[in-house]
Parts: structure tokens; sequence; C-alpha cells
């Protein structure tokens, strides 16, 4: 600050008449000069100190991540104290969701902050067109002046985005836990190449690195699912993982038929169909999550040895949740709460103490988070892009509450049936839209938190539905109206 007021009074005319009164010219040439060094001088300094600066940006995304898979959101059993660390040290949103939960769709919506029906990734062949690309926010990060990393799972279709990013150690497709060549299971592998790059990073150049974890996501057409570095396999041994709540064959045969014949259905006899094969499979995708917490915590400790901790700001999230039995299925698509609930957790060095280590309960969403990276770094979110930045809920500043939020999920696919619908702070719409008439759930998420009594056909509800089937409606017009 001292150095501020000093500059504040050369320049100032009072300043500068001041001097001129009481000193003679030589002195005052020596001012100038003094004066003109002296700008630049305070001009670094406040690059550096005062921090104008621009803080540097991790984004860490898991793969079917469910949102209650944190020590810091109450989960007794996994282990994550790095993350449990950034938590108590930063912000938790308790109630953020994906858009469409599946795993091109959102990433494309992590990437774009728009719903599905504005980018248009229904599918894992389709990749994002350059407009799209244009508008995401790694290229507008990287267009003003960020250095970009991506490392992980890119998970859209089309060709790499390699010459896109200035460091890049992305796949396409699921990637393998353990590759033919032995070098170490991936989770590991990609924490080594985040350390690589923070390695070549320096104060001087703000940076933007996105992580897409392949953990915890099964190892799909592989007997063994979920695959975890055997690192560790000690962990958990102990543990009985308890049953979820709506994980019974009464929640199952309320399901209709579509459902219960579902992919889910499907995916679930292979891992959670009794109660060894739950325990087991429970234990593995603790143990997946559990490595990578490991490899935040090698990120924090590397930013701390580098001097970069002060300015990094870390984002963590999951594309999309995750079933574990409840209502008798396995995977994810469908717009039950462990489907379309992420964790998601705000960490930022800078924030005061008094606005860390809180919960916000307002319902975020995937699409947010391309506008809050944008926000942070000072740019102005392209108006292409559906989601409002997190940064006021972050700090307190008047933010806007959603009343709802709409889903969509279009991939097509013989056994998971399309649907869409809104979700709002206690009713649940959803709809099937293939059949004909569409099949409608609605739940009550106050009185009925398992979603185990579908109200749609109840006589008392049928007010609620067609409010909510009109909410739908304006939704789509809405949407469609503002896009492409
Ligand atoms: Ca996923």
């Amino acid at each position: 600050m001292q150095h501020f007021d000093l500059d504040v009074a050369f320049s100032s005319p009072v300043g500068r008449l001041r001097f001129i009164g009481r000193w003679p010219a030589i002195a005052l040439l020596a001012c100038l000069v003094f004066h003109a060094s002296a700008r630049n001088v305070w001009a670094a300094d406040a690059r550096t100190a005062d921090s104008p600066r621009r803080p540097n940006l991790i984004l860490l995304v898991t793969d079917d991540q469910r949102w209650d898979t944190l020590g810091a959101v109450g989960n007794r059993i996994i282990r994550t104290p790095h993350l449990d660390r950034l938590a108590r040290q930063g912000v938790v949103f308790t109630n953020a969701f994906c858009t469409t939960s599946i795993c091109a769709t959102s990433r494309a919506s992590l990437l774009t902050g728009q719903y599905a029906r504005h980018h248009g990734i229904i599918d894992f062949r389709t990749p994002l067109d350059e407009e799209a690309f244009r508008n995401a926010f790694p290229d507008r990060l990287r267009q003003s002046g960020y250095r970009t990393a991506f490392i992980g799972k890119w998970g859209l279709g089309g060709p790499l985005p390699k010459q896109r990013y200035d460091f890049w150690h992305g796949f396409s497709g699921q990637g393998r836990y353990f590759p033919k060549d032995g070098s170490g299971h991936l989770t590991h592998r990609m924490g080594d190449a985040a350390l690589q790059f923070l390695d070549t990073c320096t104060p001087e150049q703000p940076f933007c690195l996105q992580i897409s974890f392949k953990a915890a996501h099964v190892q799909d057409r592989d007997p063994h699912p979920f695959q975890p570095d055997p690192r560790y396999n000690d962990l958990y041994v102990d543990a009985v993982i308890p049953r979820p709540h709506s994980a019974t064959p009464e929640a199952f045969a309320a399901l209709p038929e579509f459902l219960r014949t579902s992919e889910g259905r499907v995916r679930w006899q292979r891992r959670f169909a009794n109660e060894a094969m739950f325990q087991q499979s429970v234990k593995d995708y603790y143990r997946l999550i559990t490595g990578v917490d490991d490899v935040v915590g090698r990120i924090v400790s590397k930013l701390q040895s580098s001097g970069l901790d002060r300015q990094t700001v870390i984002v963590f999230t999951s594309d999309n949740g995750f079933f574990l039995g409840e209502h008798g299925l396995a995977g994810k698509w469908f717009m039950y709460e462990e489907s379309i609930r992420l964790p998601l957790v705000y960490y930022d060095p800078r924030l005061p103490k008094k606005l860390r280590g809180r919960r916000v309960d307002a319902m975020v969403l995937n699409i947010d988070i391309a506008p809050t990276l944008l926000e942070l770094a000072g740019l102005t979110p392209p108006e292409t892009m559906d989601g409002q930045s997190l940064v006021p809920w972050v700090e307190q500043r008047s933010a806007r509450q959603r009343d709802d939020w709409f889903y969509e999920h279009r991939f097509k696919h013989p056994r998971i049936a399309q649907s869409e619908g809104v979700r709002g702070r206690r009713w649940k719409y959803v709809r099937y839209v293939e059949f004909d008439p569409p099949y409608e759930q609605l739940f009550d998420l106050q009185h009925d938190p398992y979603e185990l009594n579908d109200l749609a056909r109840a006589p008392q509800a049928q007010d609620r539905l067609q409010a909510m089937r009109e909410r739908w409606k304006q939704w789509c017009e809405q949407l469609d109206a503002t896009g492409k």
C-alpha cells in the first residue's frame, strides 16, 4: 500500500506543485526521472504482490463419482483426506447436479457451459464444432493469455483437440486402468503428468489445468469392472458397506417394466446382485476414488513446493452420479438423485477466513463450471453459455437462486429410455419421451427423498403434475428459442 500511496503523491497535480515550489530545477529533473522509474517498479510489484493477478485454475473431473463419496459430505467409510482438507478450507456445494447423466454429454456441458440442447452432443462420436470450441472455456482462457493443459479422458468424439491446448496428455475412448506395458495404474500416471505440467509453470503466466480422471468409471467389457491400484487393496477390507435405503426388491418391483429390463438392471446383475458382489464392487469403487484423492494430495504438495499454491483455485467435481444398487439398478442415465447429483468442492486460497469451510445448498449445475472459470479469470462468459458463475455463491455476493432446472438424456440405446424432466427444490418431474403417450414420474423430494413413491398417477397430485408438465414445456420452448 505504501507503494501505491507514493505513486499517487507523484501523479497528482497537488503533489507535483508542492515539489515545484520547494525544489530547484535540477532537483525537479531528478525527481521526474525517479518518478518514471518508480512507476515501473510499482507497476511490476502490483502484478505479483497485491493480486490483481489472475489466479491459476485447476479443474478436476472424476468419472461416475456420485455426490456422497467424500468424507467431507459425511461418508464415514471412504478415505478422501486431501479433498476433505480442500473442502474444510473452501466451499462445498451440497446440491450440485449434471444436466445430463452420461460421460460425453456432461463433458461437453462442462466445456461449453451449455445444456445438451444447445451444444448438441448426445453420443460418443460427435465432436464439438469449431464455434463451440471457440466459446468453450479452454479456448477463451488461452486466448486471454492463460497457459492451458488437458490431462486424461477426453470423452468426446472426433479427433483429439491437442492443438487447442499448450500441454496435452489426453486420450480418446475409455482408456485402460492397467496398460499392457505394465507402466502402472492410470490414475497414478495422470498424477505424474499433472506434476510434469506443473513443473513447467511459473508465476509469470497464469495456467488452467483440467484433469479428467477415468476413475471411478468401470472398465467396460471386463469381467472385473472396478479396477483400483493394488496399493489400496488393504483399504476397506474390514468395512461393511451399508446397503442403500432404496436397494430393495420392493423398490425394484415398483419400477415400470422398461426400467426393470433396462441396461441399469443388466449391469446391476454384474455388480450388485448379491451381498458379496455388492461389498466387493463398492469397496473397489471407493478404492478408485481414494486413488484420485492421492493425486489431489500430490498436486497440492507440488503447488506448495513451487510457490503457486496461494494463487491457484481448485474446483473438484464429477461428470455424473452413479447407482450403487438403488432401485435395483446400476449405471446412471436416469433422472434419479443418485444418477444426477455431483460432488462439488471449490477451493480458493485467496478467500478470507470467514468465507471458508462453508456449505452452499443452492442448486448448481455442471453448466455453471465454465462461466465460473471465466469469471475467475476476469472474463465475461460468452452469451452462448447457459450456466451462471458460482463465484457469487462463494463470495457471498447476491446470487440468483434457481427454482428449478431442466434435465435431458437423449442418448439412443435400446435399453436406456430417453428422458427429460424438471428438477425443482421440492418436486421432480420425469418424462420418458419415446413412449406414446410419454411415461411420466412425479416425486415429492421433501417427503420422499428416496423416490420410492411415484405420484404421477395419484389423484391428489394431478394439479402438481400438470404444473410440472407446463414447466417442462416452458423449459423446452425457452431452450429451443435460444439455441441453434
Ligand atoms: Ca461418466
